[in-house]
């Protein structure tokens, strides 16, 4: 089921995520309900505070060289926890919390997480381009924080100058 994105400055965004304790049916339709979402608003990552469950869950499913989305490369992401990170990448990033605005974000090239599956299973991965700008991005959500305040000052006060004009329009 679809279900609405808060949007920024929506005060549930700052939450901090709990783990999840159950992999059962409620997380199945929960993991559903982010993929619909997702999706359905073009989006190639979601974590579930984004639709206000405050757990930490995560979907991305970047799209291929040809431009598809597939299923086959859709990551569920449970209690992910960082064991490494390095080097520096630049990225101009969005977010379906801050609908119309994409700005460069610094983040780590390369990064090792742990994380479960929907069926409780543990792996350790790594990541690197843009699956791990993306997984940073989503974690970061299940710690309250949004890409917008990774921003320098100045590109902070366009931001905020941008939305504040896109209001008044009524957008
Ligand atoms: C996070 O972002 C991300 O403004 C996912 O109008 C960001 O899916 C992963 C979106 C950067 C990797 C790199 C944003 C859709 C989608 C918008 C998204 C919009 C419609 C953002
Ligand atoms: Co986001």
């Amino acid at each position: 089921m679809n279900r609405e994105v808060l949007v920024y400055p929506n005060k549930l965004l700052r939450e901090t995520s709990k783990d999840v304790m159950h992999f059962d049916a409620h997380l199945h339709t929960l993991l559903q309900d982010m993929y619909d979402t997702m999706v359905c608003r073009e989006g190639i990552g979601l974590a579930a505070v984004q639709i206000g469950v405050p757990l930490n869950v995560v979907v991305i499913n970047l799209v291929d060289d040809e431009g598809s989305q597939l299923i086959e490369n859709l990551y569920e992401i449970i209690n992910p926890v960082i064991l490494e990170k390095d080097g520096l990448t630049i990225y101009q990033e969005g977010c379906l919390s801050v609908p119309g605005y994409y700005d460069e974000v610094e983040r780590a090239a390369h990064i090792k997480i742990s994380y479960y599956d929907r069926d409780g299973n543990r792996h350790e991965e790594e990541f690197t381009d843009l699956m791990a700008i993306a997984v940073q991005h989503e974690m970061d959500h299940l710690k309250g924080r949004l890409f917008i305040e990774k921003l320098s000052y100045l590109k902070r006060k366009k931001f905020e100058k941008e939305w504040k004009k896109k209001q008044k329009a009524g957008k």
